[in-house]
């Protein structure tokens, strides 16, 4: 059952932005973020996996971590969640997608316009460089060198302790800032500064609503909480505000 003030408030809403996390993913068969370590990867933290400091340590282990969720994402399809967000592309007059995750599935479903700030699993860059590399001599080299200048390559993801992408923030705030309405889905609420762009929405007066199986640091602060799978509460809460 949704709240019906919150079913008025879309239906009539002309800026609305939405956050998602790792649990939007999570339906289509791709661990969350904190769930990775099953399996394979048990003994390890992500952090530990996903920082610069752990590519200098160890490029092999850092790089096949990566190249086992990217065949994890190849495999993965877009579930209902991811479906129902490109929906809402089209039912508010300002709509913008910011997404924590890296496996492009948001835009594999269709949506258009998606802000990631974490960068994209699917797209490797030189680690010495920065630049953005689309195909390189497989020489057996693990992590493959980068055709240019020969340094490691890696995905073009932002890790823990590295800045966030300016463009990407600036974009984000903005959306955050701007909504009458912003929700939060499958994200922990853990990782900042995406983390803090809910509260900056609840700071500047948008109705806050959180979509998570599992309360969050979020969960007492937002104005709605639906607590479920996003692939099962977005598609109805849709159909209610689209007619
Ligand atoms: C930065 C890409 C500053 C990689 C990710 C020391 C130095 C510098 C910074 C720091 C520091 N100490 C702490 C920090 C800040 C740090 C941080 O926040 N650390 C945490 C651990 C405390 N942040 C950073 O480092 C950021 N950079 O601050 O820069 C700076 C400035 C200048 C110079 C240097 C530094 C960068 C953070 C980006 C990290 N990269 N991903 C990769 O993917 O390999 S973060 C990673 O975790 C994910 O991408 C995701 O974004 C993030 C959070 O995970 P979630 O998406 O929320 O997923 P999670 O598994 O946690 O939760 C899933 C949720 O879904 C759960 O709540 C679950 O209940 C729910 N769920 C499950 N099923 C469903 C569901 N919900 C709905 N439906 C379902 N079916």
């Amino acid at each position: 059952m949704f709240p019906p003030d919150l079913i008025r408030q879309l239906a009539a809403a002309k800026r609305v932005t939405v956050l998602t996390g790792a649990g939007v993913s999570a339906e289509s068969g791709v661990p969350t973020f904190r769930d990775t370590r099953t399996g394979l990867w048990a003994k390890f933290s992500p952090e530990d996996l996903a920082t610069p400091r752990a590519f200098r340590r160890n490029p092999r282990l850092v790089w096949e971590w990566y190249a086992w969720r990217r065949q994890l994402v190849a495999e993965a399809k877009p579930n209902p969640a991811h479906l129902a967000l490109a929906e809402m592309e089209t039912l508010f007059p300002h709509f913008q997608l910011i997404t924590q995750n890296v496996d492009g599935l948001h835009q594999r479903a269709g949506s258009r316009q998606v802000v990631e700030l974490h960068g994209n699993i699917t797209r490797t860059k030189c680690f010495d460089e920065g630049t953005v590399v689309s195909s390189w001599k497989e020489t057996g080299d693990v992590p493959p060198k980068c055709p240019n200048c020969g340094g490691w390559l890696r995905p073009d993801v932002v890790w823990f302790e590295e800045a966030m992408p300016q463009a990407e923030m600036e974009l984000a705030a903005e959306a955050s800032t701007a909504c009458e309405v912003f929700l939060s889905i499958g994200t922990s609420t853990a990782v900042y500064p995406a983390a803090s762009l809910p509260f900056e929405a609840l700071r500047s007066g948008a109705t806050v609503v959180e979509i998570n199986p599992q309360p969050t640091p979020l969960t007492e602060r937002a104005h709605h909480t639906l607590p479920g799978a996003a692939g099962v509460v977005l598609p109805e809460l849709i159909a209610l505000v689209r007619n």
